[in-house]
């Protein structure tokens, strides 16, 4: 696949469009392959085809019918495991070992938990008692229809397959659009659903940028929601896209996320927990932690814990051994990190460790890579404590009591994640419950059980997904009552 045109996969056809443009690997600039892009008649026939198959044989299927393709779609990933691999590496340049522990796994985990949810699920009833009978209510989910799902390039085939997924499973048609930036693994995976037997329609895939492709889908008349994983900036537009309308949306979007270290934490534990929430995937995971709070009488040790273990961070190759970070996803990601690396020192911060990019005298200078960066002195209202950079930085900044960190940590136009770190259980529940965001960590970060509620609050996103959750969001829930 790589190396030629990336199709588009229409009504179970590959299309090759007439307009393509590069696939860039961002560890040497070097082009994979060249990405077909949709034009507006392509996104109407995937739209059109989607609406044919959910008015088809699809519509009719069972949950279990529906769970034997997700389940043959699992084994399909599976069965190509490591040119999944292969291409989110190509694509994004990360470490090997990421791709093989993290993201592609998940995407099998993906169909086979949507796989047993909806197979297993069981729905809800309750009675009520009236003067002259009985009423039973009962609930039924309904697929929405045809759901537009549009995918960021962080974690690409995790966070694609995280919508497509729970979408088939509650019996939807898609049409869907990765990113313009990790077109890969996305087209693989169309791959393997043809290879499978999907009926026709039922999943499209067509490729593009956001404001051409991802606009033609997401102002098509006939789409009855969007799926939407990306910037808060592009969530607001593709609200206002379908208001008119009253569409129904999913937001996964932005976050400026706090860590918490409390006197009381595991010191260790709370080092190496931010180093992991701080740096993780070069920092371009949605819940990393940009802003680290850490009490007053361990700051000073914290910090300098901190920085030790970032020094000691191998920025390598993606097959290089003991690699940790790559480069960031592309190289104008990296002069958008860059620019606030620059005004976080216009703004006054101490660098502790990092700040710029790094010259390493061999084939790693043609990558995108930047330093990891830690910066402290910054006053709450500067903009590098506000903004969503999504590179691999954080600020550290000293607090007092709990009542003052919690206010600080609040103040944010975003509300995704929030990890703590402490031993006094007491008060991770107490903090736990005022924290406004979507999802807390304590003693951990990024631990994940796909049936629990995963989302944001804020300019973080709109709804939950995640197990029921998911199959909620991707169906139209009618309660029927009958009079007995
Ligand atoms: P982005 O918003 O620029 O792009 C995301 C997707 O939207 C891409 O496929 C893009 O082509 C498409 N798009 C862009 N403009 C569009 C438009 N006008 N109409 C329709 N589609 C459009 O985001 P990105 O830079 O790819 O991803 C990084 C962002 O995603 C960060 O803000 C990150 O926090 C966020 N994110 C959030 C989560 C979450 O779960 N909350 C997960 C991953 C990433
Ligand atoms: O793990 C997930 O299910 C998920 N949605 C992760 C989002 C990561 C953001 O970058």
């Amino acid at each position: 696949m790589q190396c030629g045109i990336l199709p588009l996969y229409i009504d179970g056809k590959f299309v090759i469009s007439g307009h393509t443009f590069d696939n860039i690997n961002p560890v040497n600039g070097e082009t994979i392959s060249l990405i077909s892009e949709a034009n507006e008649v392509q996104v109407a026939s995937a739209v059109k085809a989607a609406r044919s198959a959910v008015e088809g044989e699809w519509g009719d299927f069972s949950p279990a019918e529906r769970a034997l393709y997700l389940r043959k779609i699992a084994d399909g990933i599976e069965a190509r495991f490591e040119e999944f691999v292969a291409a989110e590496v190509a694509d994004t340049g990360r470490p090997v070992y990421l791709a093989r522990t993290l993201d592609v796994p998940r995407a099998i985990a993906n169909f086979r938990t949507f796989a047993d949810i909806t197979a297993s699920f069981v729905g809800e009833s309750c009675e009520t008692k009236l003067a002259d009978g009985h009423l039973l209510n009962y609930t039924v989910r309904k697929p929405l229809g045809v759901i537009a799902v549009i995918s960021p390039w962080n974690l690409p085939i995790l966070l694609f397959s995280w919508k497509v997924a729970p979408a088939l499973a509650a019996g939807n048609a898609v049409v869907c659009k990765p990113s313009e930036e990790t077109p890969s693994s996305a087209t693989l995976l169309a791959e393997v659903i043809d290879s499978v037997g999907l009926p026709k329609g039922v999943f499209n895939l067509i490729h593009g940028r956001g404001a051409t492709t991802g606009a033609y889908l997401t102002t098509h008349p006939d789409i009855d929601a969007v799926s939407f994983t990306g910037s808060s900036k592009t969530g607001s537009t593709i609200m206002k896209t379908v208001a008119d309308d009253v569409k129904e949306v999913s937001f996964e979007l932005g976050g400026k996320n706090a860590a918490v270290v409390f006197a009381d934490a595991d010191f260790d534990a709370a080092v190496e927990g931010v180093l992991k929430s701080s740096f993780y995937n070069s920092g371009q995971v949605c819940m990393c932690s940009e802003r680290v709070y850490v009490h007053e009488s361990i700051f000073e040790r914290f910090v300098e814990a901190l920085k030790e273990k970032t020094e000691a961070l191998s920025l390598n190759l993606p097959d290089a051994e003991g690699v940790n970070l790559g480069p960031l996803v592309s190289f104008a990601h990296r002069e958008k990190v860059l620019g606030y690396f620059k005004l976080a020192e216009q703004e006054g911060a101490n660098v502790i460790t990092g700040g710029k990019v790094p010259t390493f005298g061999d084939e790693r200078d043609k990558g995108a890579f930047v330093l990891p960066t830690i910066w402290t002195g910054l006053s709450d209202d500067a903009r590098v404590i506000n903004e969503e950079i999504f590179g691999p930085c954080c600020h550290i900044a000293p607090f007092r009591d709990d009542d003052e960190v919690l206010k600080r940590v609040n103040n944010s136009d975003y509300g995704l994640d929030c990890s703590i770190w402490t031993t006094d259980l007491s008060r991770a529940h107490r903090f736990s419950r005022k924290v406004h965001v979507g999802i807390v960590w304590v003693n951990t970060w990024y631990s994940r059980d796909l049936r629990t509620p995963f989302g944001g609050a804020k300019r973080s996103g709109l709804g939950r997904e995640g197990g029921i959750f998911s199959l909620n969001t991707y169906s139209e829930i009618t309660n029927v009552c009958v009079k007995f």
